[in-house]
């Protein structure tokens, strides 16, 4: 089977990933720098419950399965380190065996600061975010470029990148005639945080890397992801993946069941009329194998809109009151004024039928699937700490 790298394999994505691809009989390695837990450990944001270390999670899952999952931390933002993965440098020499599948044919690309409010903090967590995410994206293409030209990278952007525009959003490009004449080109792009302004440098680096060297990559704009709990974690709860509730590494739906159990007033940000597009943890997996089993071509930047629905914050607090109040908790919305420089009422028409056309089956939010998030978010409940669910980070 093939050999799969995952970079930010420890992460609320990257780990879930990993085991989806082990279970499916893929060669796996997965690479992580722990940005996350030790942002986490510096921010003192809590966590719902603990996770045990990579290499542990590794452990746990071939105690479990069997299988074999690969781990190797390293910063990928230094070069040297992102070489090491594909030269056959003393320690990684096993990731070119090709009795571990041999070079890799795909690499999922996860290797990021992920969340929009860290990088508004202050300067040097804007520095950082801007520094790690595009020195990441810019040394895998430099890597495949020089080691592993027919390689498929599937890189994870970010709906954030297209803001709000009063226009149907494409999925990633756009047609234009200007003076009579006709061009294909990126979507514009307009974000709304630091952290989503580098995803979108992301994109002009692998577009870049395509127009020049004929690289295949898939860049996949995800709204924001809910849940917890995969088939593959199933299998022994200390698998379950990094969930966070806090104002920085929280989204949205798994903040306000957690604030939901917790009795905290539901932070709904200013006029809560802000849409985006939601998908369940289960979709990114299908998602990302789907598109790894149909890879772009050479020379193709392939874009997918990763989302399954859409909801505002009032819809979102809206479910989360009806179904806590169906499980005995008294849910309040308290509307907060908005830290964040963000439209609260806006057009959003965007299209999301690629990644359904090569065979994503939707999970949709249903009261029901979130009454199986509220029973495990109660059964941490001990855990959460309400100090840490809104500190006002603001843009
Ligand atoms: N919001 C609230 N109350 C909260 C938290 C959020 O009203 O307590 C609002 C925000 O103002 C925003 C929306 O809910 O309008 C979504 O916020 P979020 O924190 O769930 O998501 P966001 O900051 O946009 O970032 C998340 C992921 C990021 C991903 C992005 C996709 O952290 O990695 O790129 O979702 S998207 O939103 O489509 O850009």
């Amino acid at each position: 089977m093939a050999h799969v790298l995952i970079l930010g394999g420890d992460g609320y994505l990257g780990w879930p990933t990993a085991m989806y691809f082990s279970k499916r009989g893929y060669r796996v390695t997965v690479v992580d720098n722990y940005f996350r837990r030790n942002a986490c450990d510096e921010l003192d944001t809590g966590m719902l419950y603990e996770v045990p270390s990579l290499v542990q999670r590794a452990e746990i899952w071939h105690q479990a399965t069997g299988l074999e999952i690969k781990v190797v931390i390293a910063d990928l933002a230094q070069p040297a380190s992102m070489r090491q993965l594909f030269d056959g440098s003393v320690g990684y020499d096993w990731a070119l065996d090709p009795a571990f599948g041999g070079i890799p044919k795909t690499i999922i690309h996860y290797a990021e600061q992920p969340s929009a409010p860290y990088s508004q903090i202050d300067f040097e967590r804007a520095d950082f975010t801007i520094a790690n995410n595009l020195r990441v994206t810019n040394n895998l293409v430099w890597a495949v470029r020089d080691f592993a030209r027919d390689c498929h990278i599937i890189k994870l952007g970010t709906m954030g990148e297209y803001g709000t525009p009063n226009i149907d959003i494409e999925e990633g490009w756009l047609d234009i005639e200007h003076n009579g004449r006709k061009g294909r080109f990126l979507f514009p792009r307009q974000a709304s945080s630091l952290y989503h302004t580098t995803k979108i440098m992301d994109t002009d680096l692998l577009w870049y890397a395509v127009r020049l060297w004929d690289l295949r990559v898939t860049d996949l704009m995800q709204g924001p992801v809910y849940g917890i709990e995969t088939d593959e974690s199933l299998v022994d709860a200390r698998l379950n993946t990094i969930f966070n509730y806090d104002e920085i590494f929280g989204t949205i739906v798994n903040r306000f069941v957690t604030q939901a159990v917790a009795g905290y007033p539901l932070t709904v940000y200013g006029a809560g009329g802000q849409t985006r597009g939601y998908l369940n943890i289960r979709d990114t997996l299908q998602c990302v194998h789907k598109s790894e089993q149909t890879p772009a071509g050479a020379g193709e930047l392939r874009i997918f809109n990763q989302i399954m629905e859409t909801f505002s914050v009032n819809q979102l607090a809206e479910m989360t009151q009806r179904v806590g109040a169906d499980r005995g908790h008294d849910v309040r919305i308290e509307p907060l004024e908005n830290p964040r420089k963000e439209a609260e009422e806006h057009y959003y028409n965007p299209t999301y039928q690629g990644l359904i056309d090569i065979g994503v089956e939707p999970h949709y939010l249903t009261d029901e699937v979130m009454a199986g998030m509220f029973k495990i978010v109660e059964s941490h409940r001990d855990n959460i700490r309400k100090e840490v669910i809104f500190r006002g980070v603001k843009w």
